[in-house]
């Protein structure tokens, strides 16, 4: 229907967004007056949004197919959302004229908001970075595409009772999604098991087909993701999983009609539910039902929008195509579009490698051994067939390779084969996806080092012209102008707006440091926000935080290598020194945790459980007083988080150095004005390096010296040499903080004094007590600290994702969309 008249552009002014918003509560939501609660408000003025979102994005979408412009695709397993309204409402700037609106009604638009779940369809960093990402392709106006899956059971719901994590189910789809348009006609089938059988086509030539198979649907859910003020809005596709109609004749004739259509719920058993274990084990089947669905459905998504163009000639498509392999959760990719390419499309494997290798490019997010990925061979083969056999065959053509550059050296071979031998042989899929990729990313300077000298050294020898590192970025909409408008509105005034899409536009609050009135109105706007973060704490946790005393916040999933403990110990510390009488000089301090433990790992649970417990002891003893508080905030989510980052005075960056990728918390904290406590390690190196290490805590080993020193570690000495320490392990280890809960912190104490401790808590506990009393004296220095907390923000330009997403594009997609 090309002849479909053009609409007129929707208004923007607030009598616009008004008659959209009364027509969406009458005629989309069937309200009445009367009926009106809260949520139909935030639907309602969701939807008026979204209309202005719609003609944007078709307007995008005809733009960039005119320009038959290069591609890049963003394959994840994880899209952590978050809230979209307010970002629609920044990116539209729709702010003023919806306030106009809503004012006739007596309605504030942050109290609609908060009616918004959050889309938490992803565990931790990787898969906010995959959502920052997104909005940084879109304000930049690059034609890049997320793909993943439409989970309908988010990250679970924590919930914290008597102390300990308890998972409740997240189901954030069940009253609809207002954001999301469903799109039935661009469905792909993606098919598991069966067997492969070969045959000869009618050129004579051996083909390969995959059969006896069964069909899952994978029914495409697209939701917009708007750029900053520029009419861009670009696309996130999920999946969602569906049984195929197509009955087993046997089935219905034995008169099981009821229990054949029952059975099609396996089919959607595949994107029920995000699997919620952040850098840990791994292997159940349905994860690699997962990961396939999600492989094969985008591939075949943009193939067939391909060859749709262009017929099945594919001399173009890596010039016009790159894809995005976020860590190696999607990496079966590589083995789905050689299958594609020989098997649907009937290209020669040389050809297929070509383009395979020239269009996939993988980002690793972690040196962690045990959340490397590994499939069992009997596990692939018996679900994906085919695709282990042309694993197997991408695996014989490299060993080839390694062979002739190391001739003779088997030991080489057996330890870069992506198959790992054994008694149940393994595919390493890192592997797979360096082999099959042109680009290999870390996510910071330390970590792609560690990478290219460590994990991949043999990889790096082979090709180094595959690695680079990209550090991270956060983008600065969500995580400054939309979570911190008072810092954002003194930020405007005193340089101006710039920074919103140049975020090192920062660097021009220096030579305003010094202002007088800036410096107060900056310390109002941190005061204004640790008062909403204190009733935040006080509404979830009950605790009160004074807003005098040091916000003193770390919050991230719960691991071991986080350590998290480390910070509880010091807390242990001062409440010790406190009952010592050690208070001269006392800084105030509210220090908050936050995070989800996978459900499975017992010490990351236990840890949860210690916070709570002497969160109970601090909290009550009347020798503390406002001296110290401490606090853990259940459900610590997207949402949560823009409120704790523009509240907080010290970012708490602590993991075992050599262990944490980049972290991306780390940047959100920068940009709000909190200065940073922590290790050399993943962007805190790069931190330090931008805002100078007089505005920075340091402590710790560095990646080098924790490995030297696991050698010869000995936790009991270190502890006996440092009364402070000791009297810390004593406490603990008296069972002061669980009277009536004998033995429960057995586990968690003794990790602190074992000599293979692998996160080495007891080698850095002194030195972080010495950087944090020096930052409790930086604290009390209003002057110094709010130096400090300027030059934080100021320096932060580096950690935007528009820089990030420029590094991917000028390097790595090389997308053009001029051309
Ligand atoms: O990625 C962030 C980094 C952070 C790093 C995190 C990461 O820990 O330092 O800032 C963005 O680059 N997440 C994971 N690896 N690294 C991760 C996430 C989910 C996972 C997983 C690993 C899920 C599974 C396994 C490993 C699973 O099987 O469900």
């Amino acid at each position: 229907m090309s002849n479909i008249k053009p609409l007129a552009p929707l208004a923007m002014d607030g009598q616009a967004i008004d008659q959209d918003f009364r027509r969406h509560l009458v005629h989309t939501l069937g309200c009445t007056a009367e009926e009106l609660d809260a949520r139909d408000q935030y639907e309602a003025l969701a939807l008026a949004v979204r209309d202005r979102l719609m003609e944007r994005w078709t307007s995008t979408r005809q733009r960039h197919a005119d320009q038959q412009c290069k591609r890049a695709y963003y394959l994840s397993l994880e899209f952590l959302m978050g809230r979209a309204l307010g970002n629609a409402v920044l990116n539209l700037d729709l702010e003023s004229s919806i306030r106009e609106a809503l004012h006739a009604y007596g309605l504030e638009i942050e109290a609609l908001e908060e009616q918004e779940l959050d889309a938490g369809l992803g565990n931790g960093g990787l898969g906010r970075l995959a959502a920052c990402f997104l909005d940084s392709c879109a304000t930049l106006d690059l034609p890049v595409v997320g793909y993943g899956i439409r989970y309908e059971y988010g990250m679970f719901r924590q919930e914290i009772h008597e102390g300990a994590q308890v998972e409740e189910p997240d189901h954030w789809l069940r009253d609809g999604y207002v954001w999301e348009i469903k799109r039935p006609q661009e469905t792909r089938k993606v098919r598991f098991g069966g067997r492969s059988e070969f045959y000869v086509n009618a050129e004579g030539a051996t083909q390969v087909r995959w059969v006896d198979t069964e069909t899952v649907l994978a029914v495409p859910h697209d939701t917009p993701i708007p750029g900053f003020e520029n009419n861009t809005v670009n696309t996130l596709r999920l999946w969602r999983a569906a049984a195929s109609d197509e009955f087993e004749l046997g089935e219905f004739n034995a008169g099981r009609y009821t229990e054949s259509v029952a059975s099609k719920n396996e089919a959607e058993h595949i994107s029920m539910v995000l699997y919620p274990n952040d850098s840990s084990e791994n292997g159940k089947e349905l994860r690699l039902r997962q990961q396939y669905f999600l492989a094969s459905a985008s591939l075949q998504d943009v193939l067939a929008q391909w060859v749709e163009k262009h017929g099945a000639n594919f001399d173009q498509f890596p010039a016009k195509n790159c894809f995005q392999l976020n860590d190696t959760h999607p990496s079966v990719a590589v083995a789905e579009l050689m299958r594609l390419l020989m098997d649907k499309y009937h290209l020669g494997w040389n050809r297929a490698w070509e383009i395979t290798t020239e269009t996939m490019a993988y980002t690793n997010h972690t040196l962690l051994p045990e959340a490397l990925e590994r499939w069992s061979v009997g596990l692939f083969r018996q679900l994906l067939p085919r695709l282990i056999d042309i694993i197997f065959e991408i695996n014989a053509r490299f060993l080839q390779e390694v062979s002739m550059k190391w001739p003779g050296d088997t030991e080489r071979q057996r330890r870069m084969s992506i198959i790992e031998e054994g008694p149940d042989p393994q595919v390493r899929m890192a592997y797979l996806a360096i082999v099959g990729s042109f680009s290999v990313n870390g996510v910071a300077a330390l970590h792609t080092d560690l990478l290219k000298q460590g994990l991949f050294s043999e990889f790096n020898a082979l090709w180094p012209e595959k690695f680079n590192n990209k550090t991270n970025g956060v983008t600065p909409r969500r995580w400054l102008a939309a979570c911190n408008p008072e810092l954002k509105q003194l930020l405007d005034n005193t340089i101006g707006s710039s920074w919103v899409t140049s975020l090192s536009d920062l660097t021009k609050l220096e030579s305003h440091v010094t202002d007088k009135k800036l410096r107060s109105e900056w310390r109002q706007v941190k005061f204004a926000n640790k008062r909403k973060l204190a009733a935040m704490v006080e509404q979830d946790c009950g605790v009160q935080f004074d807003i005098e005393s040091m916000f003193d916040v770390q919050v991230k999933r719960i691991h071991e290598y986080k350590r998290q403990l480390l910070n509880v110990l010091h807390v242990v510390h001062l409440y010790n020194r406190i009952k010592n009488s050690d208070t001269g000089d006392w800084t105030p301090r509210s220090v908050l945790l936050g995070g989800k433990a996978a459900p499975g790992y017992y010490m990351a649970k236990q840890i949860i459980k210690l916070t709570n417990n002497v969160a109970k002891v601090v909290n009550t003893d009347p020798d503390v007083g406002n001296r110290l508080k401490l606090a853990f905030l259940p459900n610590y989510r997207v949402s949560a988080m823009e409120v704790i980052c523009a509240g907080t005075d010290l970012s708490e960056q602590i993991s075992t150095a050599g262990k944490e990728a980049s972290g991306t918390g780390n940047m959100k904290f920068m940009m709000n004005g909190a200065v940073t406590i922590g290790t050399l390690d993943g962007a805190n190196i790069e931190i330090r390096e931008e805002v100078g290490d007089e505005n920075f805590f340091l402590f710790g080993l560095t990646a080098a010296e924790v490995e030297a020193q696991r050698l010869h570690y000995d936790p009991n000495a270190i502890i006996a040499a440092d009364e402070g320490f000791e009297q810390v392990m004593a406490l603990l280890e008296s069972g002061f903080f669980n009277q009536f809960e004998s033995g429960i912190f057995d586990s968690v104490i003794q990790s602190i004094r074992n000599p293979h401790d692998p996160w080495m808590v007891a080698a850095d506990f002194r030195s972080f007590v010495d950087a944090q009393q020096l930052a409790a004296d930086a604290y009390r220095d209003e002057e110094r600290w709010t130096t400090m907390s300027i030059l934080n923000t100021a320096k932060s330009g580096k950690f935007s994702s528009d820089r990030t997403i420029a590094d991917y594009n000028r390097d790595i997609w090389k997308l053009n969309n001029e051309q």
